[in-house]
C-alpha cells in the first residue's frame, strides 16, 4: 500500500490531520489500534476553545457541534464558600462550546468514511521505519497478516502511550515533565445541569470540577489519590465529597443523579522535543500531556495539526519545507503557554498535602486576586478560550 501521509492513531490529532490533508488534495492512511466503536465511545475531553470551534466549523465538520454542544460565555470560581462567575465573552469577545470529544471523533470519522477514506482500524504491532530518509513506511499487522504502507510522511498521532514518541532517535531529545501527587475521579451521570455554567471548586479536602455533557448527562470530577481505586467509592461516598468541596454560602448544591459511569485519572505536565526527525512529526498528546484543569489537551492536539497540514500543503504544493522544518518551533510557543495555563489552574486549584499553612494562605489570596483583579480574571480568561 502506498500513501503521501502515514497517520498513526485515530484520536481528534490523527483524524483532524486526515481531514485537513483531504480537504488540500493530499492523500493519508490512518492507523488505530482499537476499534471504531472504541474510539467513538471513549469519554475523555469536554472543553473546545473558540479556535477549536472555528476549525471545526471552516472545514465542514462542525454542525452536530452547533446544534448539540452547549456555548458557554463565562465559568465559575469556587472557593471559600462563595462561587464568582468569570465572564469570558466579556473579557475576551469569545466563548467556548462545552462539546464531548467523543462526539468530534464521530463527526470527523463520518466525514473521512463519506470521503472515501482509509481507516484501519484494530491493527496490531504498528512500527515506523526509515524516518530518516525520504521514503519512510509502517508496518503492522491486521486480521494476522502483516502488511506495509509506503508513505513520505508519517504522523505520530497515537498519544501518549502510542509507538511513535519512542520510535524518536534518542540523541539530542529532551523531556520536560512534573507528574502531580493526585488524580482525578471522573462520573458520568443522569441528571439535568446542576449550574448553567462550569464550576471550578477549591475546597480543604480538594479540587471538585462542576462540569456538563447534555441536558440530561452531566460530567463531574474530583481531585483523589491517583492510586485509589473507583470500585472503593460507593455512590452514597462519591455524593457526600462533592456535597462538602462544592458547599457553599447562598445553598447552591449539586444535583445528584445516577452515577454510570467512574474512573481515575492520573496527572502529568509532559513535552517531548524535538516533535520531528526526518519524516516523523509528532502530534498531540504524543509529544505533550497537560493536567486536564486548562482543558488544553485536545484543543492543542488540535493546534498542532493545524500547523502540520499547513507545512504539508506548501511541501506539496510549493515545494517547500520552510514550515515543516519550522513546525516543532512554531507548536512548542503554543503548547509552553498551554502547559503554563495547565499548570497554573491546577497549581491555584488543588491541594497539595505538603503544602505549608502559608502555602495554603498564598494560595487563597491568589484566587481573591484572580477574582478581583479585572488584569488576572482577563488573563484567565483570555488563556481559557485560547484567545492568542
Ligand atoms: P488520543 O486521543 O490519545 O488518540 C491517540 C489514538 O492513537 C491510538 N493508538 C495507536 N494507534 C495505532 N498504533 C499504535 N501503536 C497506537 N497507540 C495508540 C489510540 O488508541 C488513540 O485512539 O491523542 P490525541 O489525538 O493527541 O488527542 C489528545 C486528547 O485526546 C487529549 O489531550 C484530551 O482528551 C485531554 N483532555 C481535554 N482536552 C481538552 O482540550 N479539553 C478538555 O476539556 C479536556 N478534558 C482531557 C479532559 C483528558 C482527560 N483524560 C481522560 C486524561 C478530561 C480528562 C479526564
Ligand atoms: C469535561 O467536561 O470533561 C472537562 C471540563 C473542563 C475541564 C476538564 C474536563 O477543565
Amino acid at each position: 500500500m502506498r500513501t503521501q501521509v502515514a497517520i498513526i492513531g485515530a484520536g481528534p490529532a490523527g483524524l483532524l490531520l486526515s481531514h485537513l490533508l483531504h480537504l488540500q488534495g493530499i492523500e493519508s492512511v490512518v492507523l488505530e489500534t482499537r476499534s471504531r466503536d472504541e474510539i467513538e465511545s471513549t469519554i475523555r475531553a469536554g472543553v473546545l476553545e473558540q479556535g477549536t470551534m472555528d476549525i471545526l466549523n471552516e472545514t465542514g465538520v462542525g454542525a452536530r457541534m452547533r446544534a448539540e454542544g452547549a456555548l458557554h460565555h463565562g465559568f465559575e470560581l469556587a472557593f471559600d464558600g462563595r462561587r464568582h462567575r468569570i465572564d469570558l465573552t466579556a473579557l475576551t469577545g469569545k466563548a467556548i462550546t462545552v462539546y464531548a470529544q467523543h462526539e468530534v471523533i464521530k463527526d470527523l470519522v463520518a466525514a473521512r468514511t463519506e470521503a472515501g477514506a482509509q481507516m484501519l482500524f484494530g491493527v496490531r504491532d504498528v512500527a515506523v521505519h526509515g524516518v530518516e530518509t525520504d521514503k519512510p513506511y509502517v508496518t503492522f499487522t491486521q486480521d494476522g497478516e502483516e502488511q506495509r504502507i509506503d508513505a513520505d510522511f508519517i504522523a505520530g498521532c497515537d498519544g501518549f502511550h502510542g509507538v511513535t514518541r519512542p520510535a524518536m532517535p534518542q540523541e539530542g531529545r529532551n523531556d520536560y515533565q512534573r507528574v502531580y501527587p493526585f488524580g482525578w475521579f471522573g462520573i458520568l451521570v443522569e441528571a439535568p445541569p446542576s449550574a448553567p455554567e462550569l464550576i471550578y471548586a477549591r475546597h480543604e479536602r480538594g479540587f471538585a470540577l462542576v462540569s456538563t455533557r447534555s441536558p440530561t448527562v452531566q460530567r463531574m470530577y474530583f481531585q483523589c489519590d491517583p492510586k485509589d481505586n473507583a470500585d472503593n467509592w460507593s455512590d452514597d461516598r462519591i455524593w457526600a465529597e462533592l456535597h462538602a468541596r462544592l458547599e457553599n454560602r447562598d445553598g447552591w448544591r449539586v444535583t445528584e443523579g445516577k452515577i454510570f459511569q467512574k474512573n481515575i485519572v492520573a496527572m502529568r505536565s509532559f513535552v517531548s522535543t524535538p516533535m520531528q526527525s526526518g519524516r516523523l512529526f509528532l502530534a498531540g498528546d504524543a509529544a505533550h500531556i497537560v493536567p486536564p484543569t486548562g482543558a488544553k489537551g485536545m484543543n492543542l492536539a488540535v493546534s498542532d495539526v493545524r500547523l502540520l497540514a499547513t507545512g504539508l500543503d506548501a511541501f506539496y504544493r510549493r515545494g517547500s519545507s520552510d514550515l515543516l522544518d519550522r513546525y516543532t518551533n512554531d507548536a512548542l510557543k503554543r503548547i509552553w503557554r498551554a502547559e503554563y495555563f495547565s499548570w497554573w489552574m491546577t497549581s491555584m486549584l488543588h491541594t497539595f498535602a505538603d503544602a505549608s499553612p502559608f502555602q495554603r494562605e498564598v494560595q487563597r489570596a491568589e484566587l481573591e486576586n484572580v477574582v478581583n483583579s479585572c488584569a488576572l480574571s482577563t488573563a484567565l480568561a483570555e488563556n481559557y478560550v485560547g484567545a492568542f
